[in-house]
């Protein structure tokens, strides 16, 4: 009797089999190859959407072709769950963060379940747990005995109003998000990691990253931004004494310096504000209006005269110093000699504020450029430059550089756009900073014996002042120093901490003693790492300088913390990214209910290459099911006779030639599927599967040859369909009698001897015009061929009942049948 194709029983029986033997539990073993496969983990927000769907299927997949292919994977899950959505929610619920993460947490494991993913659960993390920050903790206290983590003072927005910080997605319009109060800026003592320490290594080890994604090696390599350049020292006019120092990549550009543009925050701004009321106002409306460093280059430029000049250090000439909001106070030295000639703010600014435009850089000598419509910022050959002309720029970088070095003006630097990572949150729902304030004794850190420092859990924050300076038990301590009361840090960790270690801890998540032990070194570094693009640099960069922290520490010993990295695509409607806000969200829920789970990951798998976005649409789904419901037909047809051949198959000599092309076309489809698997491109995996069914499903099973063919077919579909639709092949392997487990068999390999048979493929024409293709075997002669050819279905369609006039052959290449 054959059954229908029921998924929600096979999924549920599948999970149970994985489940009750442990199949991803996994332990180190030196005998075989590891293999580390890990999907960015989940913010628990309780909802499972199609972006993780398809992020957790591609980790999936992947993990399973490394099981089939006899490696030692490890593929664990956890929970980022420290953050604002659940203090927000809390605020809003009235209930607390804890409570809200747990109930998320929970949701989202099951659902995670009814995915079938392969995930190791007894290591399962849950970042808001004090057995997991302990350790973060720890760490810190390291890194403060080392100097790593500081304090200083950094901008913060504040909310007058609710007397709170307020992180900048909770800033909308510039003003607070509950209180609707404009928002101030405010500088407060904040906590950093020195992650400059490493800049130069951060971008030195991007060489080594070989398997990611050249676009996401490129941003990091902004991102740290490394600058060589020269600092040169302006005199003040009227004012022997008085100097400002400017940073440019461009000393060929000197001569060409009309303004010096400097910070709002410029002591010479503020000395500046100290005479003028009106420089004092434009520094105030600097203060408010203040942007990203990202939307620095697209906002408006405004400036001011600051009422002084600076001398040009060759010629003499007294330039008008500018305040600008174009300058940024926390690069270089906050000061820029500007060269509207040669760089497009400089000159958006001159031309704004009508000032003089001097070019002194062409690209041969003289040139026709014109200059007061755009800047020429490519480098080329100097002019109206003394004693400089005729130099290149890269000449003349040096020979610049050298003057004013000789003459103590001048000095070479390097700089990075990189800044030391603010790790300060003035929130709740957070890892506490282990640090103790005391009257007598200053800033102590917390003893390593009194970690972990626990986070109350019974705090529920109204969204005024900060929910832990109120918790009296929390904040009120004794110095561990002199044993004089004190009180405690009340800033909690970004949570771009805990995420930019948790792979590693997954490796010894039991581990109570320390941080990480030996098993880290086994499993680390991570061979293929899955996540989104939008992780690019802040998330990629501070594990990258973390693995190294940790290495430092020697508890890992290799320098990068991953080897191989997938940035998925997004998941679109109707052409627009797929996300709460657009309210275009598909639930993967009632998918699963209708289809199974299966359906839900091939199609996810099949609609799109996993870098690339992927359009949604519903007769995708329906048509992945469909799919598979002719899969598992199909094999439950053919069950009696395949389970009665397969143990022979594979060895059997086929001498029909029409057979010989089909299992031909079977082991050429397996041989890319292969290669695409490796470079994980699974919609072609897909629909390889799908030629492969197409071929096999014509055939006869009553013909025991072509039953043979049929049962070697279905073993290799299977196994190839096995990573990415786990439980239809779980539950058909066995079925089919092919053996017990689909994950402990072999990966199907294409036969050599299949794929280079003596066949070759003729072109089928029909008075010249392309009708077809037939294989046949080298040895038939015309009489066979044209015997085959005629029986072509299609060709007797397009024949129709015209009379053949004749058939010629050429041979290897063509027939050409003329009616
Ligand atoms: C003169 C000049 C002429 C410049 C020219 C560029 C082109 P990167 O490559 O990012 O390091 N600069 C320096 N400090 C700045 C600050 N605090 N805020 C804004 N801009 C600043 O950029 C270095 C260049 O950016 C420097 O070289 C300086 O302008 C500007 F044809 O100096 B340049
Ligand atoms: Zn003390």
């Amino acid at each position: 009797m054959n059954t229908a194709y029921q998924p929600e029983v096979i999924e549920q029986a599948a999970q149970k089999y994985w489940q009750d033997r442990h199949s991803f539990e996994v332990r180190e073993d030196l005998s075989k190859e590891k293999f580390y496969c890990l999907s960015m983990l989940p913010y628990p927000s309780g909802e499972l959407h199609m972006g993780h769907v398809r992020n957790y299927t591609i980790g999936d997949v992947i993990s399973r072709y490394q099981i089939m292919l006899g490696k030692n994977v490890l593929q664990p899950m956890g929970w980022d769950a420290f953050g604002l959505p659940a203090e927000n929610a809390a605020i809003q619920r009235e209930l607390s963060p804890h409570e809200w993460t747990e109930k998320n947490i929970a949701k989202m494991r099951k659902q995670f379940k009814q995915l079938g993913y392969a995930y190791d659960w007894s290591r399962e993390i849950t970042t808001c747990k004090p057995e997991y920050y302990h350790w973060e903790q720890w760490l810190f206290l390291k890194l403060y005995q080392k100097g790593l983590a500081y304090k200083k003072n950094a901008v913060v927005n504040w909310d007058p109003v609710d007397g709170t910080v307020l992180a900048n997605e909770q800033v909308i319009d510039g003003k607070g998000w509950r209180s609707g109060a404009p928002v101030e800026r405010r500088e407060i003592s904040q906590w950093f990691f020195k992650i400059t320490d490493y800049a130069d290594e951060l971008l030195e080890g991007l060489q080594s990253l070989t398997q990611w994604p050249e676009q996401v090696v490129t941003m990091q390599r902004n991102w740290i931004g490394r600058s060589e350049g020269l600092q040169i020292l302006f005199n003040l006019a009227n004012d022997d004494a008085e100097f400002l120092e400017i940073f440019t990549t461009r000393p060929d550009t000197l001569m060409g310096a009309t303004y010096v543009g400097i910070a709002f925050e410029h002591p010479i701004a503020k000395k500046a504000a100290n005479k003028d009321k009106k420089i004092a106002k434009f520094l105030e409306q600097c203060q408010h209006t203040r942007v990203a460093e990202a939307d620095i280059a697209t906002q408006e430029k405004l400036g001011i005269f600051s009422g002084f000049y600076a001398i040009h250090p060759i010629t003499k000439k007294e330039l008008p110093i500018w305040i600008t909001n174009f300058v940024l106070m926390e690069y270089g030295t906050g000061a820029v000699m500007a060269v509207p000639a040669h760089d497009e703010r400089d000159h958006e600014f001159a031309t704004k504020y009508q000032l003089p435009i001097v070019p002194v850089i062409a690209s041969a000598g003289k040139s026709t450029w014109d200059y007061t419509k755009k800047a020429y910022t490519d480098p080329g050959i100097l002019f109206d430059s003394g004693e400089f002309n005729q130099l290149t720029s890269a000449e003349a970088f040096n020979t610049i550089a050298d003057y004013l070095i000789q003459n103590k003006r001048g000095e070479r630097q390097i700089h990075f756009r990189l800044r030391d990572w603010g790790i300060s949150r003035q929130r709740y729902w957070g890892t506490p900073i282990p640090i103790i304030y005391c009257k007598e004794c200053g800033t102590v850190p917390v003893p390593e014996e009194d970690l972990p420092v626990k986070l109350p859990l019974d705090i529920i924050p109204t969204g005024h002042g900060s929910p832990l300076a109120k918790d009296r038990n929390f904040y009120r301590t004794k110095c561990p120093q002199c044993g004089k009361a004190a009180t405690r840090e009340t800033d909690t960790m970004d949570t771009f901490v805990e995420s930019s270690w948790y792979y590693a801890r997954y490796c010894c998540p039991d581990q109570d003693q320390t941080m990480l032990d030996d098993r880290a070194k086994y499993w680390t570094p991570v061979d293929q790492y899955i996540g989104g693009i939008e992780h690019a640099v802040l998330h990629l960069l501070y594990a990258r300088f973390m693995h190294k922290l940790l290495r430092d520490e020697e508890l890992l010993n290799s320098n990068e913390p991953f080897t191989r990295l997938l940035t998925q695509g997004m998941v679109l409607k109707d052409g627009v990214k797929m996300s709460k806000s657009k309210g275009n969200v598909v639930q993967p829920q009632p998918l699963i209910k209708k289809y199974g789970a299966d359906t839900v990951r091939l199609f996810s798998m099949f609609a799109a290459p996993p870098d690339q976005s992927l359009e949604w649409s519903d007769s995708g789904v329906e048509g992945a099911y469909r799919f598979l419901r002719r899969l598992w037909n199909f094999a439950e047809e053919v069950k009696p006779v395949v389970i009665q051949l397969n143990q022979q198959a594979l060895s059997h000599q086929f001498d029909d030639a029409e057979l010989l092309s089909i299992r031909k076309q079977l082991h050429t489809t397996l041989r890319q599927a292969n290669q695409d698997f490796g470079r994980n491109q699974f919609n072609t995996v897909v629909s390889a599967t799908m030629i492969m069914l197409n071929l096999i499903i014509k055939l006869n099973a009553k013909n025991p040859d072509q039953a043979r063919l049929i049962t070697e077919g279905l073993s290799i579909i299977l196994r190839l369909l096995a990573p990415i639709t786990p439980h239809i092949t779980h539950a058909l392997w066995q079925e089919l009698d092919f053996g017990e487990d689909i994950l402990k068999s072999s990966w199907p390999k294409p036969s050599s001897k299949a794929t280079q048979t003596n066949l070759i493929d003729l072109i089928v024409q029909i008075n010249g015009k392309l009708r077809g293709q037939i294989t046949v075997s080298h040895e038939s002669d015309n009489k066979q061929i044209e015997e085959m050819v005629l029986q072509q279905e299609n060709i007797q369609r397009h024949l129709g009942d015209k009379s053949i006039k004749k058939i010629v052959i050429v041979p290897g290449k063509l027939i050409n049948i003329v009616v």
